[in-house]
């Protein structure tokens, strides 16, 4: 395929000048698939293409996302000075008055305000230097306990469940390699097929060596129709499905009981309650047939390997950490964790989306996995930071519950970086009223996004063509992204914006680094000794290995392929099984006579998150050019709206308007909006603030609504 391309490419090549090539990495999911631009100049015009490049994890595959990723970054909408407002204008300004800015108004809400009325608000699409340097920031700089980042709507609920029932969260306890040769897989609540494209070969190969596939969505997506049993579960049930499935399980005896008395806590526990509920209820509940229940779990219970992978469908739930723990105990139950060919893994979302839960940009966490509120994390930090562990604040909140905290007062100033929260957080009219409230908000990008045209100040970024560093991908194997095309206009890479605030601010000496290797030789110090332990990683070594599965404790190790083979993380070695309740501690809404419909919401293959970057790309935005709901056609017969329509969406917190799209494999009480359109498409002012206690995720997948047809409404 890419052989046919580059025929292409270069059909005209007479008239090609000359032709470079750009090593990069794809900007956008877990898969991290590395590529190549190829820039090809014909008389006066480059022509540009990426095409992909072998490793590990992709294999040199690439999808349409990664093919067309140039085409935003070379987009002539890239914001290339800093920009500031001024009588509601963006105004072009140098980067010293930029900074001079900062250092005004950063100390002026600190004096007036308090050191933490100034938050950062950090993402999971910066490198592991650029994420470990904000969290550093937040703590050393600003001196500010308010610092969360986007992956707080992403991985928490994985995150938190993998702590607490193995003792340490890496997204896949396998490598993928060991996925084509798994017997059964269960892929809960993910769509793979369009979320990570170049993954599908490994199961493809499964499915061709005779794996059985189970899938558990609401809707019929291009992933579960690899599957040999697709369960179409209601939305926000997953906890009690995953009880009905280790209900049978247990009871037709289909455990590894020397594995759970030798490897695990909690199961008799575990086992009393599930042996308690009947398959019939939850069957009702979950809408899932209980033949369909039994099936499913004893192809899982029999088969000598299996794999359970989960995503965002089962985690974005104000249950989600708790839905996850009950994937896992089956897992534990039928022994099928830390060995050859079985295992878990939380499908990770964006492109840093491991390594940015690991070094510190979370309101709890410091640096190598390590927690601030430990006094003796406290203490090595502090010293590899040189400053006294007492200057260190303590544990922030999340990313939702800041804005909460903007709303009232509390804090009034935020430093931005790589996130568009108006459209990706939920409640999102009220998120916007907060966010207004702010004394000074400074953001970082590539663009001007629905959130930076909100700001005060935006700084100019560079993109992945342009900024080097490592990046953790849903392996959990840690990659050196090249980077060497060069960034348009004054546009600086985020480290370097962090290390010339920090400066600004009189914090120089902490923030001394002329490039992102400089930074990662302290990330790997501080790193050392704990649970992502980064300290025998090396640039050399990224370079000549093509990537390393963390942790790698030490310059001889090779890193670890699979986790957990004689011992859980916890200090006595075992796993911690929970007992899951059916009935969720925050209830969720439903469906009522006002709003009869479940919405859920999720991702297509030719947009990424919040569409800031691929509605710029021409071919991609060819492709899905506006939002869509895609509904029942009994239920859109029933509310009278016609297929590819224009309709109204409404829930208790707002509303939006897409165009409907018949589908007759969802389930008839929910309709599906995907999340990459802002303003009157933002789904996100439909979604509830509710989050899950444990982790403090958004139930992104489970809102009560109701539709109407716009053409209907005007007619009376
Ligand atoms: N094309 C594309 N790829 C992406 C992204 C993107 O925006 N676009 N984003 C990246 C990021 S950051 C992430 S986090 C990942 C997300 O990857 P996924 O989690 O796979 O994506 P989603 O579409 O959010 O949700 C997955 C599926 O969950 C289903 N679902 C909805 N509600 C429920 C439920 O209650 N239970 C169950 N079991 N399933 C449910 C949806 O129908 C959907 O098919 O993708 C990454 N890759
Ligand atoms: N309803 C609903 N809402 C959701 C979800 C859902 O499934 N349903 N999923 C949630 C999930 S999983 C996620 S991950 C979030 C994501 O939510 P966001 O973080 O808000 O999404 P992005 O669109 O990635 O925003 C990134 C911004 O940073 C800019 N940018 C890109 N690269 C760089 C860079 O290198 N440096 C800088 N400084 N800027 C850059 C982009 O132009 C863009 O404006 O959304 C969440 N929201
Ligand atoms: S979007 Fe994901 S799968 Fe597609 S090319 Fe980029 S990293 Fe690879
Ligand atoms: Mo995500």
């Amino acid at each position: 395929m890419t052989e046919l391309l580059l025929k292409y490419f270069r059909t005209k090549q007479q008239e090609v000048q000359s032709e470079k090539r750009y090593d990069t990495q794809c900007p956008f999911c877990s898969m991290q698939c590395k590529m190549q631009l190829l820039e090809q100049t014909i008389v006066t015009r480059k022509k540009y293409m990426t095409i992909g490049k072998d490793n590990p994890t992709s294999e040199g595959r690439l999808c349409i996302k990664g093919m067309n990723a140039h085409q935003h970054a070379l987009h002539k909408d890239r914001i290339k000075y800093p920009l500031l407002k001024k009588n509601g204008e963006f105004v072009r300004i140098s980067w010293e008055e930029a900074l001079g800015h900062i250092k005004e108004n950063f100390t002026k809400i600190q004096a007036e305000d308090g050191v933490n009325a100034l938050s950062v608000y950090g993402s999971a699409s910066i490198s592991n230097e650029e994420a470990y340097l904000l969290g550093k920031f937040a703590r050393v700089a600003l001196k500010t306990k308010y610092i969360d980042y986007n992956g707080r709507l992403c991985m928490s609920a994985a995150a938190s469940a993998a702590s607490q029932t193995f003792g340490m969260d890496r997204g896949l306890t396998n490598s993928l390699s060991e996925v084509p040769f798994t017997k059964c897989i269960i892929l809960a609540g993910t769509n793979i097929a369009e979320c990570q494209p170049t993954i599908m070969p490994y199961f493809e190969q499964a499915k061709q060596n005779g794996a059985y596939i189970i899938a558990v969505d609401p809707r019929e997506t291009a992933t579960t129709k690899m599957a040999d049993l697709h369960l179409k579960v209601k939305p926000g049930m997953d906890a009690a499905l995953a009880n009905g499935l280790l209900k049978v399980i247990i009871e037709g005896d289909l455990i590894d009981e020397a594995f759970i008395r030798e490897r695990a806590n909690g199961y008799k526990e575990v086992k009393e309650y599930v042996t308690s509920l009947e398959l019939e209820e939850i069957a009702e509940l979950t809408g899932v047939p209980s033949d369909q229940i039994q099936k499913a779990a004893a192809m899982f219970g029999k088969e000598e390997s299996g794999m359970i992978f989960t995503a965002r469908g089962v985690e974005q739930q104000t249950d989600g950490s708790a839905a996850v723990r009950n994937f896992l105990n089956i897992l534990i139950v039928t022994g099928k964790i830390g060995k050859v060919n079985s295992g878990y893994g939380a499908i990770t979302g964006q492109g840093n989306g491991q390594g940015a839960r690991e070094h510190g940009q979370k309101a709890d966490q410091l640096p190598g996995y390590r927690m601030i509120e430990n006094e003796e994390h406290r203490l090595h930090i502090a010293k590899i930071w040189g400053i006294d562990e007492t200057e260190l604040p303590r544990k922030g909140v999340s990313a939702y519950e800041m804005i909460e905290k903007i709303n009232e007062g509390e804090i009034t100033g935020m430093f931005l970086m790589c996130s568009n929260p108006i459209v990706s957080n939920p409640n999102a009219n009220f998120v916007k009223k907060a966010l207004k409230k702010l004394k000074f908000l400074v953001a970082v990008d590539m663009f001007v996004s629905e959130t930076a045209r909100l700001a005060d100040l935006i700084l100019p970024a560079s993109s992945y063509l342009e900024d080097e560093g490592t990046m953790t991908n849903l392996e959990g194997r840690v990659t050196l992204r090249e980077a060497s095309f060069s960034s348009p206009g004054e546009v600086k890479h985020d480290w370097q914006i962090i290390c010339d605030i920090a400066k600004a601010l009189g914090k120089g000496e902490h923030f001394p680094f002329q490039s992102a290797n400089e930074i990662f030789e302290e990330l790997r110090v501080a790193s050392r000794g704990g649970t992502a332990d980064y300290y025998g990683i090396t640039y050399d070594r990224l370079r000549k290995e093509g990537g390393i599965l963390w942790p790698c404790p030490s310059i001889d190790h090779k890193g670890t392929k699979r986790l957990f083979e004689s011992s859980f993380a916890h200090p006595d070695g075992k796993a911690a099984m929970v007992v899951v309740n059916n009935v969720p501690h925050v209830p969720k809404e439903k469906p009522c006579t006002e709003f009869p419909l479940y919405l859920t919401t999720g991702r297509i293959m030719s947009h990424y998150l919040t569409g800031v970057q691929t509605r710029k790309s021409a071919s991609l935005a060819a492709r899905n050019f506006e939002s869509y709901m895609e509904i029942h056609p009994e239920t859109a017969k029933k509310y009278h709206i016609s297929d590819n329509t224009l309709v109204k969406i409404e829930s208790r917190r707002g509303s939006i308007v897409v165009r409907s799209k018949w589908s007759a494999t969802i389930r008839h009480d929910t309709i599906f909006v995907p999340f990459h359109w802002a303003d009157s498409q933002n789904v996100n002012r439909l979604v509830s603030q509710d989050l899950d206690p444990t982790c403090k995720m958004p139930g992104f997948k489970v809102s009560a609504v109701k539709v109407h047809p716009i053409l209907e409404l005007t007619s009376h």
